[in-house]
């Protein structure tokens, strides 16, 4: 359970500001009347009173009010650039940034939610107390904007006026961290005292990266406060450390979503975008996928991209799954992006016009490159670990790359030319037919099923797996990616699970609106297919196809194969799709991407099943379908063999 504004609102106490009137004194003394004139248009008390703990709180020496007007950006911009925080590239509009070598990823040992005694959390967080918190904030943060800017910005995490859109201020020292907020969400500050009342709430996040040396690093934390929706950030810049705007209010949202919005609404990790079915429908997809395993890629293989992070869903009044993007913009990682594999995001990235800030890549008489990006490579330049050259080491002797392997592109998502922006804009949101689920699952699942039921849909995102990606400092291995999401439910892993549970069995989805749930996998290898090596059975673009597959089946222009999983696609049907992208498809590489590998996928629900029977009361729904998959497929064995065809079920 989640209970709000329970326990001391360390801001405050550390602040000490209390009453309108006394945060009133603090604007009086510590802005200037240009700021004290645009901060008086924010009515909502709550909200003032955090500004003012804020600035007691850090004492920067002056304060910048952020409206959103393009002068107030362009002031962000060039504060950015005087820090050094950014430096301008050969590009007009184009910036580099980079972040200590130390943190070029989530902090995932250094995240914690503050808690309550007795709060029941994720078995896959970290928390703290409240009181050892606020010793930490109490130790660490008086004072650590001096000699800086504060900069307060206001903004809506979606369309303002959705349903699931939440209003959240973003404090900090950094420009970097404010200029990357101006492109990734929603500035509202004409809006936010309105907006604040409809939802009920808003996110509050603090960030001051101090000095910003190695030797601080150690020192950072980045604490999300779930009872009062707030964060505080220190000693790093990385923006997924920093701009808590996206996962920290995401994680808030998770929260709010199965604790207050039970049964109306669920907050995801999750792509969207549209695909142009025949006769051009359009057919919206929301798809979950961990870190660092092709979500930008895959939202931008459909003809209308709305988001490629995040997506806020709830049923509306007719029955229609909706979800809205609670970002405008696209903080993509850069490997691997290329003419070939991503022919729109590189037209920003190479073409004009597009305001970009890139991080730690290479630059090379300044302009960006990255691994895999399908260019020559320049043999030296500057990157996130300092000068490099072709053949440079680290201290353990291994080689170091052009580009870190989660640097990253900042952009505007309606700089894509398939973006379908008056969509992802509208309060509305997107109807949404399919859902997907997906991991860098190397050995087991195909490349496409779809659930035979709400309950199914469930458990495979409940069974998502994933090798480690560079999006975390000090993750290795194969982990359990409960819906892509793990990383940001702060409670309970049964309480998400329930929500999941009731929302997709909702009876207010009609036999013609209830969603399709599928699974997704393009990383099967080819050694773990019959073949040889770690080379993947596909190709990026092959994205397109299982995509497709699926806007048919949700459609009911094409059927799937019955199985035990649920159904798969017809070798016929696929080898049309596989035309459109003007690619052969040997009925050898359907064999080995859609058969059944039945020793795989028993030993995958073994595995899940053991890890969720050691969470406390997971629903046994979950248990019922594990073991009804397993009987069905182990009969399957013993009828045909380890391997089983998908020709054996028709
Ligand atoms: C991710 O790692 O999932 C991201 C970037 O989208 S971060 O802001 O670091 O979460
Ligand atoms: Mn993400």
């Amino acid at each position: 359970m989640l209970e709000l504004k329970k326990g001391e609102d360390i801001l405050a106490v550390v602040g000490g500001v209390a009453t309108i009137a006394e945060a009133r004194n603090v604007f009086a003394d510590k802005l200037d009347n240009v700021n004290l004139q645009k901060l008086s248009l924010i009515r909502n008390e709550e909200a003032l009173i955090k500004v003012a703990n804020a600035i007691i709180l850090g004492r920067p020496d002056s304060v910048f009010i952020n409206t959103g007007s393009p002068e107030d950006i362009q002031w962000i911009r060039e504060y950015s650039l005087k820090k050094g925080e950014e430096k301008k590239l050969a590009k007009k509009g184009h910036t580099i940034h980079f972040d200590l070598p130390q943190d070029q990823a989530r902090l995932v040992n250094q995240t914690y939610y503050i808690i309550n005694p007795g709060e029941k959390m994720s078995s896959l967080a970290k928390s703290v107390l409240r009181s050892d918190a606020l010793d930490y904030v109490k130790k660490y943060m008086p004072g650590i904007m001096a000699g800086k800017t504060m900069i307060v910005g206001f903004y809506s995490r979606g369309p303002v006026g959705a349903e699931a859109a939440i209003p959240a201020i973003e404090m900090s020292s950094s420009g970097y961290v404010l200029h990357s907020a101006e492109l990734l969400y929603r500035n509202c500050f004409e809006h936010f005292d309105a907006e604040a009342e409809r939802a009920g709430l808003f996110f509050t996040n603090v960030h001051a990266e101090g000095n910003n040396t190695p030797e601080d690093v150690p020192n950072a934390r980045i604490f999300m406060d779930r009872s009062w929706m707030t964060t505080f950030s220190t000693f790093c810049t990385y923006a997924g450390n920093t701009l808590l705007l996206k996962k920290g209010n995401h994680r808030f949202s998770v929260d709010y979503a199965t604790y207050y919005k039970f049964e109306e609404q669920l907050s995801e990790h999750m792509f969207i975008t549209g695909m142009t079915g025949p006769g051009g429908r359009k057919t919206f997809f929301a798809g979950a996928a961990p870190s660092g395993c092709g979500k930008t890629t895959t939202a931008m293989v459909g003809s209308d991209f709305i988001g490629d992070d995040l997506a806020q869903m709830w049923i509306d009044k007719n029955g229609v799954l909706r979800a809205i993007n609670p970002e405008k913009g696209i903080f993509g990682i850069v490997e691997d992006v290329n003419k070939e594999g991503d022919p729109y995001l590189m037209e920003c990235l190479r073409g004009d016009n597009t305001e970009v800030i890139w991080s730690n890549v290479l630059i090379a008489d300044g302009v960006p490159y990255w691994v895999g990006n399908g260019e020559e490579a320049p043999d030296k330049g500057v990157n996130f670990q300092g000068e490099w050259f072709k053949g440079k080491t680290d201290a353990n002797g291994k080689l170091i790359p052009m580009s870190h392997k989660n640097s990253r592109c900042t952009l505007l998502a309606s700089a894509i030319a398939n973006h379908a922006t008056e969509l992802a804009e509208s309060p509305e949101g997107a109807p949404i037919k399919v859902i997907t689920y997906s991991g860098r699952d190397s050995d087991t699942m195909p490349p496409v099923w779809v659930a035979k039921t709400p309950d199914e849909g469930v458990v495979i995102g409940a069974s998502i797996v994933s090798k480690a990606t560079a999006t975390e400092v000090g993750a290795t291995g194969v982990n359990r990616q409960p819906w892509a999401n793990a990383p940001f439910i702060p409670g309970a892993l049964a309480d998400y699970m329930k929500a999941q549970f009731i929302l997709f069995n909702s009876s207010k989805f009609t036999d013609t609106t209830r969603p399709f749930m599928a699974g997704l996998n393009y990383f099967l290898t080819h050694g773990n297919r019959g073949g040889s090596g770690d080379k993947l059975l596909g190709e990026k673009k092959d994205v397109k196809v299982w995509l497709g597959w699926l806007e048919l089946f949700a459609n009911g222009d094409v059927e799937g194969i019955s199985t035990p999983i649920g159904y798969l696609p017809k070798y016929d049907d696929l080898v049309k799709l596989f035309k459109t992208i003007d690619k052969e498809y040997p009925k050898s590489l359907y064999e080995q991407q859609f058969s059944l590998y039945i020793d795989k996928i028993v030993d995958r629900i073994d595995l899940q099943r053991n890890a969720y029977s050691k969470e406390a009361d997971i629903p046994v729904r979950l248990f019922e379908i594990y073991e009804k998959q397993k009987n069905q497929l182990l009969q399957l064995k013993d009828r045909f063999g380890s391997i089983v065809s998908s020709d054996k079920f028709i």
